[in-house]
């Protein structure tokens, strides 16, 4: 997954009014995949685009994601591992989602809040009350305009990332396929309770179908700027 970046077709000509997009699903879905090719798409619509991840996405973060992805707080249990995503996701919303989204910049997060749901509340147990405070003292008011959820079956997702990064399964791949299969269901469970919101794309389908599905609901949820039009020569 890249790292944090900022594309702009032509620098300083954000709409000016920000959008907060996220991509949320199992291992493998094909995230990454769609955050660059919906990134490209919204930058020749000359709009400045941050492209951004979770865990990380701003120095401090990624000291956590680090610590997170290794394994390290696994022995301490999800609630701390929840405890730690929720440290790196306030540490990523002030220094990275807050200034773009003001100065009007389209942010692209591959996962967000729903992540948490999803492996530590659904999975790891850790109570919804809890979650909700966390998110009320983290996220506040700087929810999502749009979440697409990459609909894929676990074992598919699993085989992906497996082929990707060879044996260095990470702490959460790593995990059994009931996790993974439980996880998907979680997923949707959160996407049916907020309709409004999310979006469900079926991740299995080739990366051109399904950047396409991600940009027929971009532009169905969200007002977007016309095509610029190319210049004609005389
Ligand atoms: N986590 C995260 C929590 O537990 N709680 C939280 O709150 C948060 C924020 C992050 C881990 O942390 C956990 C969840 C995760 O386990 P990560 O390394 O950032 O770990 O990994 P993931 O987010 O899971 O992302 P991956 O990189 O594993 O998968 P992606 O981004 O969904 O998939 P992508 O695009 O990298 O594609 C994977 C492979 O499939 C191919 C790609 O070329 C690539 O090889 N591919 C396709 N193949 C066929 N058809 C398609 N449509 C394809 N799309 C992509």
């Amino acid at each position: 997954m890249p790292p944090r970046n900022a594309i702009s077709a032509t620098p300083g000509s954000s709409a000016g009014s920000g959008r907060f997009i996220t991509f949320e699903g199992g291992e493998g879905a094909g995230k990454s995949t769609q955050v660059r090719r919906l990134a490209e798409r919204l930058a020749e619509r000359g709009l400045e685009v941050v492209t951004t991840r979770e865990p990380g996405g701003s120095p401090g973060a990624e000291v956590i994601r680090h610590v997170l992805l290794a394994g390290v707080a696994k022995p301490l249990g999800p609630l701390a591992e929840a405890t730690l995503f929720a440290a790196a996701r306030a540490d990523h919303l002030d220094v990275t989602i807050r200034p773009a989204l003001a100065r009007g910049a389209w942010v692209i997060s591959d996962r967000f809040a729903d992540s948490t749901r999803a492996y530590q509340g659904a999975q790891g147990q850790v109570s919804a009350m809890l979650l909700d405070a966390l998110e009320a003292a983290t996220v506040g008011l700087t929810r999502p305009d749009l979440t697409i959820l990459l609909d894929i079956p676990a074992e598919e997702g699993l085989a992906r990332a497996a082929a990707r990064s060879g044996a260095r399964a990470d702490r959460f791949e790593s995990e059994d396929l009931t996790f993974h299969r439980n996880l998907r269901a979680a997923f949707l469970d959160i996407a049916a309770r907020e309709p409004e919101r999310c979006v469900v794309v079926d991740g299995g389908a080739p990366p051109e179908r399904v950047a396409e599905a991600v940009w027929q609901a971009v532009s169905a949820r969200l007002a977007l700027p016309k095509p610029r039009r190319k210049a004609v020569r005389a």
